[in-house]
């Protein structure tokens, strides 16, 4: 308490004695590892005073989260499959696992994911799985900084109409593993097509599901096996793994980055068929990618893509996404931008927290949420960069190595194709020139220039342009 006297009387301080006592307590705090927030400000006879709470921070803990994404096409079964994974309850056919995943009411209304939905699996230290009902209260004080392990499922969205987005889904999420979902009924469709040859081209490692199997005879079931069967050759597998059983599992962990076989589940999110085993194998395969974070890495100059921007009542700003690089602390000045017209602001870090918990700092490959000062959220947007002073930059133009993915074929060259453009998370239109053709294969060079403001973009970002339906490109940047 400041402003109380030894006798307990809330006399209040002049107002710029508390200025002065709260910048020296956080100074302490900032020694300590902790956090001060103010909890109330009152009058008193001899001016104000304040309740403040100092909080011990725990340290980040030294694991990196795991991200997965779903993909597939509209009415497939994505979200359905990625809430009965990560809620363990089962859905009734009719839609109503899939509203765990929602996040706008249109979604809710048509049954279809238009943004980036998401849900996560959390383990102990020890890989002890951590039920997710438990109440938050109850999680905080049993796992102190937190769960250890994350592991992110990233739903995106199917239907052609909101494709873009979930090429940003795949792009800006550094993500470990991507998982087609295939509707036993419906088969592949163009959608799930493009965004296999898009993760391919980005080199995540794939998984198959085939879902609804409930739905199906054992006939057309072999029918959409043997159709994965030939889109994951279009990517360049050889053959798919059909995995039934737990003990295959560990094969298929101690394969998984070299195998030419594409491992696949057949599960239903209705009856629950085969729903523990693709758990099962994704935490496995994430225990096995999850390397404690690459010390080196944290102390490289920040780079941290922003994914999401919102606010919250009495706070800054608060901007989520993946540390790419570096180790943002508490009270650090970082450059944030680019806004339109190519421009940086400073802004101060005011606090961090992975998955929701406050910890002191935050490190490399870490999916996290900081609140800055500096800057207003309606100025803020998903795209910009969070880097070190000195390291700013902004491009309208940039040069890039690009070909076509699978199942698009050769077009003829033009002098200016209008596309929109995905860079990690920031997306928008642009004019690409080539002069010679785009191809499957993968030497053209393409001058790309954006429509609608500077971006910061780095030599060797990899690039994802769609030119038309069922047509999308991969690229390289070569300059920016
Ligand atoms: N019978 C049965 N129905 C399922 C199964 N999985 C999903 N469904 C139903 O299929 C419909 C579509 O499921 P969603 O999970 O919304 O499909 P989605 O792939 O996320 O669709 P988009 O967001 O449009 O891309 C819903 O009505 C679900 O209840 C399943 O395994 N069996
Ligand atoms: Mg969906």
């Amino acid at each position: 308490m400041l402003g109380v006297t030894d006798s307990g009387k809330m006399v209040g301080v002049p107002h710029n004695d508390l200025k002065a006592s709260m910048v020296t307590i956080k100074r302490m705090a900032q020694a300590n590892k902790a956090e001060v927030s103010m909890e109330k400000e009152w009058e008193g006879p001899g001016g104000h005073g304040a309740k403040v709470l100092v909080q011990t921070l725990p340290d980040a803990n030294p694991w990196r989260d795991v991200r997965v994404a779903f993909i597939g096409d509209a009415q497939s079964g994505k979200s359905s499959l990625a809430s009965v994974l990560s809620c363990m309850e089962l859905d009734d056919g009719r839609g109503r696992a899939r509203l765990e995943l929602f996040r706008h009411g249109h979604e809710i209304r048509s049954g279809r994911t238009s943004s980036i939905g998401s849900a996560t699996l959390h383990f102990s230290e020890s890989g002890e799985f951590i039920p997710p009902k438990e109440s938050r209260q109850q999680f905080n004080a049993k796992y102190k900084c937190g769960p250890a392990r994350v592991i992110t499922l990233f739903d995106l969205a199917g239907d052609p109409k909101y494709y873009k987005t979930a090429l940003t889904g795949l792009m800006g999420r550094e993500l470990d593993v991507v998982v087609l979902i295939v509707s036993a009924v419906t088969g592949v469709g163009v959608v799930a097509q493009e965004l296999l040859g898009v993760t391919s081209a980005l080199g995540i490692p794939i998984v198959a599901a085939i879902t609804k199997i409930d739905l199906c005879s054992e006939e057309i079931l072999q029918r959409t096996i043997g159709q994965v069967t030939e889109v994951a050759q279009q990517v360049g597998f050889d053959e798919i793994d059909l995995v039934t059983s737990m003990p295959e599992i560990r094969r298929l962990v101690e394969d998984f980055h070299h195998s030419r076989q594409l491992p696949l589940f057949c599960t239903s999110s209705v009856n629950g068929a085969d729903i523990p085993l693709l758990r099962s194998a994704l935490t496995s395969i994430a225990t096995a990618v999850v390397d404690e974070v690459d010390s080196s890495g944290c102390l490289k100059p920040l780079y941290l893509q922003v994914l999401e921007v919102f606010s919250v009542a009495d706070a800054g700003p608060i901007i989520g996404g993946v540390v790419r690089q570096g180790s943002p602390k508490i009270d650090q000045t970082f450059s944030i931008g680019p806004f339109e017209d190519g421009r940086f602001e400073k802004v101060v870090v005011k606090s961090t927290r992975r998955d929701g918990v406050p910890c002191y700092d935050v490190r490399q490959g870490q999916s996290v949420t900081l609140e800055i000062a500096g800057a207003t959220v309606s100025d803020l947007r998903q795209g910009m960069v969070l880097v070190e002073p000195g390291y700013e930059s902004a491009c309208t133009n940039f040069v890039a190595t690009v070909r076509l993915v699978p199942p698009a074929k050769d077009i003829l060259p033009v002098h200016a194709l209008q596309v929109v453009v995905v860079i990690g998370a920031m997306k928008q239109a642009a004019i690409l020139r080539t002069e010679s053709p785009i191809t499957e294969q993968g030497d053209s060079t393409a001058y790309f220039t954006l429509e609608s403001r500077p971006e910061h973009i780095r030599v060797e970002d990899k690039v994802v342009f769609k030119i038309k339906r069922g047509c999308t490109g991969f690229g390289q940047v070569l300059r920016a």
